[in-house]
């Protein structure tokens, strides 16, 4: 197949123009696109929590959203909303989520962070088809069509839920399309539960929330701006504006009282350093309590979170070591502001606290039956790669077996965040030393940057087949920088 084919219209686009791509490549992931719509002020949009999924189906749908004060955003959603609605599943119940298209292109979901048999992985050419035919022209549609195991309309994604608790996301998937798709407005929690989690005294009910970070630009009409096909933006678009939930710059009042606060980075491209300001007496204004796949053996107190795109960190915050009526600023020391929360609520009552053992069940893998190296660098032609190939569906990088542990090590020439499916890994080592403040617990999501190695421990485990390996810049990803992996049989 053709590249052209396989990237979708922007990477076509971009190949027309015959640019020299890497001297485009700036030192820092990403490139800053403005917006034409008049911005609000930081601070006066209220912050909204995704309402919780009523039932097992998705409608993927296009909604106008109210982000800008008199503006309308057309969107692309789930079940009508931005972030979609909350799945919630409990450890050890299979689940199973119905998503129907009625968007005018195809879809893939994938449940990132999820353990899930090949078929319910959101493998990039398994698209669900319009339900009502598909509308316009898709180049790279009728060969997807041929290859992939499509669906006409709706699929059901079975979810086992044999993983622990852990905060999940679901989001699109599609071969090409992943950057615009999600942009648009394609991404949801999707929240795991357990008993080992339950009987742990952290905050709950009001007190637990779930913050999806995004940033986005707009167009004069109030629309997503999005820069389909300028190659300036193939190392990552970033947006002007912060969503937090889908509401720019929110504030939120608290109680003085601790917060536990599930952090996701559903940006395409951008990376947060966040602080909270003022910090608290004494630093360490959060205390780490999970990662991308659950909670960690024990607490870790951060001054500042770097979060890479697809990360999770899940921390608790104590409102009560601040004045009450201080206003905390959440920023992006590399950025600007993101949310403020208010100390003012009146109720002090707060029976939480945060053990100093959380679980048990992170203990170290043995060691590897073997290890491999994935190298993540841009081509001369300006695609990305990893081990010099361009992503093309069906060939794998790597055939472990399911069962054995081993260690995969990524080396790369720039920042890329990089995802692994099926299985959760530890981060055993940085450029051969000590793992990083960020690198605890169960990852599926590393963030890399420029000329690191990092090395990982993974068990492949339950299900034999065809899964991904990539960069979860998007832009990246959707410029190829993605490789098949297969477990094979025992
Ligand atoms: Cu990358």
């Amino acid at each position: 197949m053709k590249r052209r084919a396989l990237l979708g219209a922007g990477a076509a686009a971009v190949a027309a123009t015959g640019l020299g791509w890497s001297l485009l490549t700036p030192k820092r992931p990403g490139k800053l696109l403005r917006s034409r719509a008049p911005l609000p002020k930081p601070f006066e949009a209220r912050l909204a929590v995704p309402p919780v999924l009523n039932g097992d189906e998705i409608v993927q749908r296009e909604a106008d959203l109210r982000i800008l004060p008199g503006l309308t955003t057309r969107a692309w959603t789930y079940n009508g909303s931005f972030p979609g609605p909350t799945v919630v599943t409990r450890s050890g119940r299979a689940a199973t989520v119905t998503h129907r298209n009625q968007l005018p292109e195809p879809v893939v979901v994938h449940l990132h962070g999820g353990h899930t048999p090949p078929g319910s992985d959101g493998y990039p050419i398994d698209e669900i088809l319009p339900e009502h035919g598909p509308g316009g022209a898709h180049p790279h549609h009728d060969m997807a069509a041929m290859s992939g195991d499509t669906s006409m309309g709706s699929r059901v994604y079975r979810y086992p839920m044999t993983q622990r608790a852990a905060t999940l996301w679901y989001h699109d998937h599609r071969m090409g399309f992943t950057g615009p798709a999600v942009y648009r407005g394609l991404a949801g929690f999707h929240l795991v539960r357990d008993d080992e989690e339950d009987a742990l005294p952290l905050p709950r009910g009001e007190r637990e929330l779930p913050l999806m970070l995004t940033d986005r630009a707009f167009e004069a009409d109030g629309s997503f701006r999005y820069p389909v096909g300028d190659a300036a933006y193939m190392n990552g678009v970033l947006g002007d504006v912060v969503l937090v939930n889908g509401r720019p710059w929110p504030v939120h009042d608290v109680d003085p009282a601790r917060y536990r606060l599930r952090f996701l980075n559903a940006s395409n491209a951008r990376r947060y350093r966040l602080e909270l300001d003022p910090q608290p007496p004494g630093g360490d204004a959060f205390v780490q309590i999970g990662s991308d796949g659950g909670l960690l053996r024990r607490p870790i107190g951060h001054d500042a979170l770097v979060i890479a795109p697809a990360e999770r960190f899940d921390v608790v915050v104590d409102f009560s070591r601040w004045r009450p009526g201080t206003e905390v600023r959440l920023v992006d020391r590399d950025g600007g502001d993101v949310m403020r929360f208010d100390v003012k609520g009146s109720r002090r009552d707060d029976d939480s606290t945060v053990p100093a053992q959380l679980s048990r069940t992170a203990e170290p893998l043995p060691p590897p039956v073997r290890t491999r190296t994935f190298r993540f660098n841009q081509g001369s032609d300006g695609t990305w790669r990893i081990n010099d190939l361009e992503y093309r569906p069906g060939r794998a990088l790597a055939r472990p077996r399911l069962g054995d542990v081993e260690h995969w090590r990524f080396v790369t020439d720039f920042h890329h965040p990089i995802h692994l499916h099926l299985n959760h890994f530890q981060v055993v080592s940085r450029n051969a030393q000590a793992i990083g403040a960020y690198d605890h617990g169960w990852k599926d999501t590393v963030d890399l940057r420029a000329s690191e190695a990092v090395e990982v421990a993974v068990r492949f485990t339950d299900y034999p087949g065809t899964f991904m390996l990539h960069c979860h810049n998007l832009e990246h990803e959707d410029m190829a920088m993605m490789a098949d992996f297969v477990v094979e049989p025992p």
